[in-house]
């Protein structure tokens, strides 16, 4: 492709003189269409992978890179005095997604089509993305993200259905995205709405009128579900994603020679989540009235879907009362009751039931029973999926259960966020590792070459830089490159525990403020993390850093040694600037809590050393960069679980017995603090931790601070520390999404 080209075509103008906005848009358009040249259909049985969230991020620098034109695209922009940063920025980011589950899913579709395999992704066309996260008086405030001010990236289609709810009808509509592989195929992604969604209806930050089915069916991901609009209208958003999806899987099934009751050869249906489950019933439901008899749909459905778990937490596992289902879709509830039916006279275990008796639905036992496939995502979490949390299922139904350990695309967070090191590593064991990930290996080569070794630091360095005046130009912040970048970037939950960091930091405050601390190496700590707006102790944790921001900021006896920064409106696109610059990667959950997690292969990828607990896939981190290639701290996932059967917890007497956690909780309602925060806020807080503190941060408090000590000062030897890097990046190719989805395929889907 020669942009010059295709700009003459367009504009009648050579590239210097058109604007970037009219280089970007051409660029979309000649991305597209060579991604339409590798299209194909010639596949039976397809792959259809149906979520609630797509997290992809940008697209068309990915496209670029996958497409195979990137380089040759960034260099003849230079050679016209353009930079494609600056195009790139003109791109809105579609964050159809919360955080890990939705940023998976995009993971893996990129790389289903590296791999060549037939499968697409069905989901909904969000007109807001995730709200926009904006500090005022450090606090959250949250502000509509219109991603699709334009429909340019999507392609209007021919499909469309009539979607009936007890009340209402609404016409669909496919919007598609094209999905381009890495050298593979394209697939796509298909978002489904209604024309008659009303974006004015959003007022007042992101409030709207959460009755009006027909103007907002598909306004935003996770409308505020703390009312019963808000639930009500989640389910209205699950039907019409799965009835749609329903539909045209039967159609393109049907037009490729199905006769319907041989569906489970011709389509697989990985249920991500119970977002999407209402799909079984659905699917059910449409070949009962074509037809099939009831049982029979029952055995066809239940042969063509498989489900993964993402969650162990019960407050996240989705229960609907019978009530709210009669209300907006009448017509599934006779399936489910039949479902449940079966389940009852089959199994005396009332833990099995799909309705219990408060008459809520559980929409994972509908998935457990009428799927064959069940898998969690990390090794650590599908044994406790299979002795803990669902072990009635596991023991009726022991060969349903597998492990897929989670994966990250290497396109988008190696070639593409940090092409300086994937050159490096290119230059020293050749391309191959693009394509197998396991052949990062070769770099142990190099784990005694200084050569080597300074060139990563190097690197990094150039990544801090860049970090550096990214957030000077984003948020006006000054960060001092040569400082240590120790980094946390997740959603803020209680159970990921940005809370024991921030408590660490304010204890590392008081010390260099005392004189008894006497740092080396300065150190910037950066959190990025947007919490639910009706989560209230997530806001009050995201209230705490900020207000440890401006204290630390103004401090000149502290802030020379000592920084913190909270990213504003963390995204996949600031994700793609801080992984790359990071030194040490904070996954702090509870043990036993975060089913994986991505952002820690992500991390490890670019070199970042982890300082972790024994949780998700830190424990398979773990095990292949060996502990002197790792930090880790804290309780096991056996104490931790032991401990809450046992009901034991008692914070009181950590608080009591260890000064630095007394004398860093008492600092939350400090006078210096309450100067700059809201009292309320920080009072309740400071009663969370010290009354309840559920996710058990003040038992791994000790550890935790000893580990990270540490790693500071393994940091002071700077050949030691970047052979730590190497090990990582070497040993990260079992965590490309490639390994993934080939398991995918080789144990569930067979395509
Ligand atoms: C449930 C009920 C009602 C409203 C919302 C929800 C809800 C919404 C989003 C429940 C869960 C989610 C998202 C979960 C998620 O992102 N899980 C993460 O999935 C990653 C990919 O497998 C893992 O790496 C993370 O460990 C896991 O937390």
């Amino acid at each position: 492709m020669v942009l010059s080209e295709i700009l003459k075509n367009a504009y009648n103008k050579p590239i210097g003189q058109c604007s970037n906005e009219e280089i970007y848009y051409a660029l979309l358009k000649a991305t597209n269409e060579m991604a339409r040249l590798k299209e194909t259909s010639d596949a039976k049985k397809k792959l259809y992978y149906i979520s609630a969230e797509f997290l992809i991020g940008k697209l068309l620098s990915n496209n670029l890179i996958n497409l195979g034109i990137y380089d040759d695209v960034k260099k003849e922009l230079e050679e016209n005095g353009k930079d494609i940063s600056e195009i790139e920025e003109l791109e809105n980011e579609p964050s159809l997604g919360n955080g890990g589950l939705g940023r998976l899913a995009a993971c893996f579709l990129d790389s289903i089509a590296t791999l060549g395999l037939c499968g697409d992704g069905i989901g909904l066309c969000y007109h807001f993305g995730l709200f926009r996260q904006i500090f005022k008086d450090n606090l959250q405030t949250a502000e509509p993200d219109l991603w699709m001010n334009d429909k340019s990236a999507l392609e209007k289609t021919e499909v469309s259905y009539c979607i009936k709810f007890k009340n209402l009808t609404v016409v669909s509509r496919m919007y598609d995205i094209s999905i381009t592989g890495y050298e593979g195929t394209t697939n796509k992604l298909h978002l489904f709405d209604i024309e008659s969604v009303d974006e004015s209806l959003v007022h007042n930050g992101i409030e709207f009128d959460k009755s009006d089915i027909q103007k907002n069916l598909t306004l935003f991901l996770y409308p505020d579900d703390s009312d019963e609009n808000g639930r009500l209208l989640r389910i209205y958003q699950q039907y019409f994603m799965v009835s749609n999806a329903a539909r045209l899987i039967i159609d393109e099934s049907v037009s490729r020679g199905c006769t319907l009751y041989d569906l489970y050869d011709y389509a697989v249906i990985q249920i991500n989540d119970t977002h999407p489950t209402m799909i079984i019933p659905e699917l059910i439901r449409l070949l009962c009235e074509r037809g099939i008899e009831t049982d029979k749909a029952i055995e066809i459905v239940s042969k063509t879907c498989a489900y993964t778990n993402h969650t162990i937490l019960a407050e996240a596992l989705e229960k609907w009362p019978v009530e709210y289902l009669k209300k907006v879709v009448p017509v599934l509830v006779p399936i489910i009751e039949i479902l449940d039916d079966k389940v009852r006279r089959k199994y005396d275990d009332s833990k099995l039931n799909i309705i219990d008796k408060d008459e809520l639905v559980h929409m994972a036992h509908i998935d457990i029973h009428c799927s064959f496939s069940v898998n969690g995502v990390a090794a650590l979490h599908t044994e406790i999926l299979k002795n803990e949390e669902l072990h009635n299922f596991y023991k009726i139904y022991p060969q349903k259960f597998t492990n897929k350990t989670n994966g990250i695309t290497f396109r988008r967070w190696l070639m593409h966020s940090n092409p300086q090191l994937a050159a490096f590593i290119s230059s020293l064991i050749g391309e191959g590792w693009k394509k197998d990930a396991a052949e990062l290996e070769g770099l142990l080569e190099y784990k005694d070459d200084e050569e080597v070794l300074d060139r990563l630091i190097d690197i990094k360095h150039q990544k801090k830089l860049e970090l550096k005046h990214f957030l000077r130009r984003r948020q006006g912040i000054d960060i001092d490159e040569n400082s240590i970048f120790d980094i946390q970037i997740k959603r803020l939950h209680e159970y990921k525990r940005q809370q024991l960091n921030v408590l660490y930091v304010i204890h590392r405050y008081l010390e260099i403020k005392s004189g008894a601390a006497e740092p080396t190496t300065p150190v910037t700590v950066i959190f990025g993390a947007k919490a639910a707006l009706a989560y209230t102790i997530a806001q009050d944790i995201i209230h705490l850093i900020l207000c440890m921001q401006q204290l630390i900021a103004n401090d000149n006896d502290v802030n020379k040694h000592l920084r913190v920064v909270m990213i504003e409106n963390y995204n996949v696109t600031s994700a793609q600037s801080l992984i790359p610059a990071c030194d040490i990667s904070q996954q702090i959950s509870l043990a036993s809590k975060e089913a994986s997690g991505t952002g820690n292969m992500k991390l490890m990828l670019n070199g970042a050393v982890t300082l972790g607990t024994m949780d998700g896939a830190n424990v398979e981190i773990c095990k292949l960069v060996g502990d002197e290639n790792i930090y880790i701290f804290g309780d096991s996932s056996d104490t931790v679980v032991n401990r809450y059967k046992e009901g034991s917890y008692n914070p009181q007497k950590y608080y009591e017995s260890d000064l630095r956690i007394k004398d860093a909780v008492d600092f939350i309602t400090s006078d210096e603090l309450v100067k700059i925060g809201n009292k309320a806020c920080l009072e309740r807080l400071s009663r969370e931790l010290k009354e309840k503190d559920w996710f058990m941060t003040f038992p791994d408090f000790d550890d935790y601070a000893k580990k990270r000590l540490a790693a500071y000062s393994d940091y002071e030897d700077r050949i030691g520390w970047a052979r730590k890097m190497l090990v990582n990046i070497a040993m990260a190719g079992y965590f490309s999404s490639d390994r993934t989805i080939e398991e995918y395929n080789r144990d569930i889907w067979r395509l």
